[in-house]
C-alpha cells in the first residue's frame, strides 16, 4: 500500500496555481501527480482545475498538458494514446481529468464511447458536485436538496430537487477492467487505487470525492473534516470494482442490522449550501442514502 509518506518530494502539479483555500481538486492534483509520476500526459477539458492550474502563461504541471473543448475528454484522451502508440511512446500512462459537469452530463457521451472500447487510458472525475468553475450551478452529480445557483432555495424550491447521479455505477456497467471511487480524506487508499490504476492496462475510471469550499458554503479547513464525514455517513461509499469483482474499501460504522449509524444530518449542518433544508427533506435523503447503502452492500456480496 502506498502512504503519504512514501511520496516523492518533487510536485509535478506545483505550487502557485490560483485554487481557492480548501480546494479537494488541487489536494488530489497534487497527490496523484506524485504517483501518476513524469511519463504521464494530463488531458483537461473546461473546468476548475484548468482555470486555476493551467491559464496561460502560468502552468502547474510539469508534464505534458492538453486542453481541447469541455466534451470531449475521454476520446481526446483515447486519441493521444493511439497517437503515442503509432510513434512508439505507448509505455506513457494517458490521464482525462475532469470535473463532475465535464464527465456526469456533457462529457458523458465521449465518455461511454471509449470505455466501451475498452481504451486504454485513465479517466479521473474530481467530483465536487456542481460546475463550480462558471459559478455554481447543478450538475448531474449534485446532491439532493443542495443550494447552486441554478436550484436556488427560496419559499417554492428548496435547492435540488432530484438524486445524485450514480456515475461509478453506469462506468461499472460498461464491464471495463477497473472502476474505483476514493476521497482526498482518505489518502491511503487514494494513492493506492491511483497506483494500481497507473498499471491495469484497458479502460479505468476513477471518481474522487473533491470537496468545494467556496460552492458547497463552507470553512476552507473543514474540507478533510467534510470528506470524512460525507464516508462515516453512507453519502459517499469507497469502493472498487476489478475484474468483475467488487469490494468496499472503507465501510462506515454500522449497527448490528447493517445499517448506516451516523446520521446525514451531521454532514448536511456542516455546509451552507444545505442550510435551509427541511426536516422532511433530510429524512428523504436520509432514506435515499439508506437505500443506497443497501443496495452497495447487496452489489459487493454479489460479485465477491
Ligand atoms: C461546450 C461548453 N459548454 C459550456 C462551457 C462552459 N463551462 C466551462 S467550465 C464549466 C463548468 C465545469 O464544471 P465541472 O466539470 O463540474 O468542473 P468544475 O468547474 O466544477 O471543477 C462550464 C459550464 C464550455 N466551456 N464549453
Ligand atoms: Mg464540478
Amino acid at each position: 500500500m502506498t502512504t503519504i509518506h512514501d511520496l516523492p518530494k518533487e510536485d509535478l502539479f506545483t505550487s502557485g496555481h490560483t485554487a481557492c483555500p480548501g480546494c479537494g481538486a488541487a489536494i488530489l492534483a497534487r497527490n496523484m501527480m506524485k504517483v501518476l509520476g513524469k511519463n504521464t500526459v494530463i488531458y483537461n477539458p473546461a473546468c476548475c482545475l484548468l482555470v486555476f492550474g493551467g491559464t496561460y502563461p502560468h502552468l502547474s504541471w510539469k508534464v505534458p498538458y492538453h486542453h481541447v473543448a469541455f466534451e470531449n475528454t475521454a476520446v481526446c484522451a483515447a486519441g493521444i494514446k493511439r497517437g503515442l502508440k503509432s510513434i512508439g511512446k505507448g509505455d506513457a500512462l494517458v490521464v482525462g481529468m475532469a470535473g463532475d459537469g465535464g464527465t456526469a452530463d456533457i462529457g458523458m457521451q465521449a465518455l461511454s464511447g471509449a470505455a466501451e472500447r475498452n481504451e486504454d487510458i485513465l479517466y479521473i472525475m474530481y467530483d465536487n458536485e456542481a460546475y463550480m468553475n462558471t459559478g455554481i450551478q447543478r450538475s448531474g452529480s449534485t446532491p439532493y436538496g443542495a443550494w447552486t445557483t441554478t436550484t436556488p432555495a427560496g419559499k417554492v424550491i428548496k435547492g435540488k430537487e432530484l438524486f445524485k447521479k450514480d456515475m461509478p455505477q453506469i462506468m461499472m456497467a460498461h464491464g471495463v477492467p477497473y472502476v474505483a471511487t476514493a476521497s482526498i480524506a482518505y489518502p491511503n487508499d487514494l494513492l493506492t487505487k491511483l497506483e494500481k490504476a497507473k498499471k491495469i492496462r484497458g479502460f479505468r475510471y476513477l471518481q474522487i470525492y473533491a470537496t468545494c469550499p467556496t460552492g458547497w458554503r463552507a470553512a476552507p479547513e473543514k474540507t478533510v473534516e467534510i470528506a470524512k464525514k460525507a464516508v462515516e455517513t453512507g453519502m459517499w461509499t469507497i469502493y472498487e470494482y476489478e475484474n468483475g469483482k467488487m469490494k468496499i474499501n472503507i465501510k462506515p460504522k454500522l449497527d448490528e442490522n447493517k445499517n448506516l449509524s451516523v446520521p446525514i444530518k451531521e454532514y448536511l449542518m456542516m455546509q451552507g449550501r444545505f442550510r435551509h433544508i427541511t426536516d422532511e427533506q433530510i429524512s428523504l435523503l436520509q432514506n435515499w442514502v439508506n437505500e443506497k447503502w443497501k443496495r452497495d452492500l447487496a452489489i459487493e456480496k454479489a460479485l465477491q
